[in-house]
């Protein structure tokens, strides 16, 4: 029908797919869902309004909308052991803006992970609404070991006093203790809040702590190890739930996108499941290796290895920017990003670094093996990034690894 009514959109879906199935995808937020995620994203639920919550709509006729809502929340409980779930967040961005304007009146002081250290940028940074409105003091890793240091960051808190303590990283490739975090933000009397988005697929499979069930608040995406469609939601305890939702709806959201809950439900179910630990197990076992593998080639790696499904390169000593690194890497098949290493002297257009990470290509089923050629793949493409001919040839052989491994064969 798409092909019929819109050729255009229907081709540009197409490349797409083709691009993913060619492709090494080794951005560490990025996945691939279930045909059965994705057949709950692309159905009648996106007709629905439902401003409101379930069983509380300003819109009639929302019957199986409240089902399928109730079915994810419940899920989601159980899955993370939260006391209350929140899963009308459109993304990560916006759940956390809602969690800020939930507890904080703007000016109020909060501290959070550096952007240039692992952080995010709704953790405080300047250009970020949190930022903007907000007094974010910033904690970071520590020079030469590039790691979280508990004590410090006590002192940090001890000193500016902050409303809530936000924990969570997008780039930092070691465990976070949630723990520490809690007690810190006993001892200071802020809201604990961890932004466990990268994360959350292995706090469900027991690959890392759990921020449950000590940590007031804790934001998530749904599409990054968890494996769902793109969004988020809010757990907290049940003594914030009220101003949580408020602020979601009617505070920052309209209507809810029901197709995006339904299919955040099937992958909470699928989350849920022996396959999906195992499946997790490999992420963590992938990205060890793979680790390894880089530095055996000499691959300076940020804290020297990693705990999770991430790894964090530091090409100073390869003499290759990470804009270059990424932009090199894209033309023959793999994809990563650039980005900032902690105490970087670039920018965060032209940084020092680039992160990979392994849940996308362990989902197509890739094992250790892979990984050790993956590594030498992506050392002869640094080292010969002025040699065609070479490049041409890891590109082939990049083609004939990714046959072995199909992408959505169900959709073909
Ligand atoms: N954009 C996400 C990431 O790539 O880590 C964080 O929101």
């Amino acid at each position: 029908m798409l092909q019929k009514i819109d050729p255009e959109i229907y081709e540009i879906i197409k490349k797409e797919k083709e691009r993913e199935q060619n492709v090494l995808e080794l951005i560490p937020s990025e996945n691939f869902t279930s045909v059965a995620v994705l057949q709950a994203l692309g159905s009648v639920l996106t007709n629905k309004y439902s401003e409101g919550y379930s069983h509380k709509r300003y819109y009639g006729g929302n019957e199986f909308v409240d089902e399928a809502e109730d079915l994810a929340i419940k899920r989601a409980k159980e899955l993370f052991g939260a006391e209350h779930v929140n899963v009308q967040p459109y993304s990560g961005s916006p759940a956390n803006l809602e969690v800020y304007f939930a507890l904080l009146k703007p000016g109020d002081k909060v501290l959070g992970m550096n952007l240039a250290h692992g952080g995010h940028l709704t953790h405080g940074h300047p250009i970020n609404f949190s930022g903007k409105i907000f007094n974010f003091a910033q904690y970071g890793v520590e020079e030469g070991t590039e790691l979280l240091d508990y004590d410090k960051i006590r002192q940090k808190a001890l000193e500016e006093k902050p409303k809530i303590i936000v924990s969570g990283a997008s780039a930092y490739p070691r465990a976070i203790d949630f723990k520490k975090f809690q007690e810190i933000s006993e001892e200071v009397g802020a809201v604990s809040m961890a932004d466990i988005a990268h994360i959350a697929g292995l706090i469900v499979a027991g690959e890392h702590q759990s921020p449950f069930p000590f940590t007031d608040i804790v934001t998530t995406t749904t599409h990054k190890t968890l494996r769902g469609p793109r969004g988020a939601m809010i757990m907290c305890k049940e003594k914030f739930a009220k101003d949580i939702d408020r602020a979601v709806f009617p505070g920052m959201q309209g209507g809810p996108h029901n197709h995006v809950n339904a299919a955040k439900a099937v992958a909470f179910k699928e989350a849920s499941t022996p396959e999906f630990r195992e499946y997790i197990r490999q992420v963590v076992k992938n990205a060890k290796v793979l680790a390894e593998e880089l530095k055996k080639y000499g691959f300076r790696l940020v804290t020297g290895g990693t705990d999770n499904h991430l790894i964090l390169i530091d090409l100073t000593n390869k003499n290759i920017p990470g804009k270059e690194a990424e932009a090199i890497l894209d033309k023959i098949g793999i994809t990563v990003n650039k980005n900032m290493i902690p105490f970087d002297k670039g920018s965060p257009f032209d940084p020092s670094g680039i992160r990979i990470g392994t849940p996308a290509i362990t989902t197509r089923g890739m094992k250790e093996d892979e990984m050790k050629v993956i590594a030498e793949w992506i050392n002869r493409t640094l080292e010969n990034k002025n040699n065609e001919t070479e490049l041409e040839k890891v590109k082939s052989q990049i083609r004939e690894l990714t046959k072995h491994f199909p992408l959505y064969p169900e959709l073909d």
